[in-house]
């Protein structure tokens, strides 16, 4: 393969996917306390390859229902337009709130986003790492990871799963495992 591949960071608005991306490689893109900053992706370079800082899905303050809505429809063909140059994808959620927002939508009977956004990458044949953002806020961080695996069809305890779910803080700059990781799946990936 000659083009440069790429790592997607996707998830919903404001889980950090954009101060994890600034964490990683130094470039300012923008971020902010309200849901709905990053509206169109965003590549910047990252070693060999780039990342690609995708809008977040789900409510965006200023945004209509239809231009949320619009707005996941362009995440899904993006990842389907380029699936065969996306080496990695990495589903960002906010360890906080993950699993209240996954049992809300459950409680309707709906598959939530982040849910049905995981099974669509694994369809896809694209691998998926878990970035457990926000983890500076949780106390029990065992019970909470434990949580956010089973609600992604991987039963607990999370330490099972340390080649796809990593707690990280973007915002305490808390991401080595994260790099570490990365690293193992691109380098896996390229031998394939
Ligand atoms: N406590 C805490 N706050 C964080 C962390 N990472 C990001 N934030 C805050 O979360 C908010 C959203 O961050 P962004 O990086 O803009 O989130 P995003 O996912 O890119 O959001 P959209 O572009 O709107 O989809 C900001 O106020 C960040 O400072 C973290 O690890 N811990
Ligand atoms: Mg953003």
């Amino acid at each position: 393969m000659k083009s440069k591949k790429e790592i997607i960071f996707v998830g919903r608005s404001n889980v950090g996917k954009s101060t994890l991306i600034r964490e990683l490689t130094g470039e300012k893109l923008r971020v902010g306390k309200r849901p709905g900053v990053t509206r169109k992706p965003q590549q910047v370079p990252y070693q060999n390859l780039h990342i690609t800082d995708m809008p977040g899905f789900g409510f965006m303050s200023g945004v209509s229902e239809d231009g949320v809505e619009a707005i996941k429809d362009n995440i899904v063909h993006y990842i389907e337009d380029n699936a065969a140059n996306i080496a990695l994808a990495v589903l960002v959620v906010n360890a906080t709130s993950f699993s209240e927002i996954v049992d809300r939508w459950a409680g309707r009977n709906e598959i939530p986003v982040e849910v049905e956004l995981f099974e669509f990458l694994h369809e896809l044949n694209i691998g998926v790492v878990v970035a457990a953002n926000k983890i500076d806020k949780v106390k029990d961080v065992d019970g909470t990871l434990d949580g956010i695996a089973e609600r992604l069809g991987m039963s607990p305890p999370w330490r099972q799963w340390l080649d796809t779910i990593v707690p990280v803080s973007a915002r305490k700059g808390n991401i080595g495992e994260l790099k570490k990781l990365i690293q193992k799946k691109i380098e896996a990936k390229r031998q394939d």
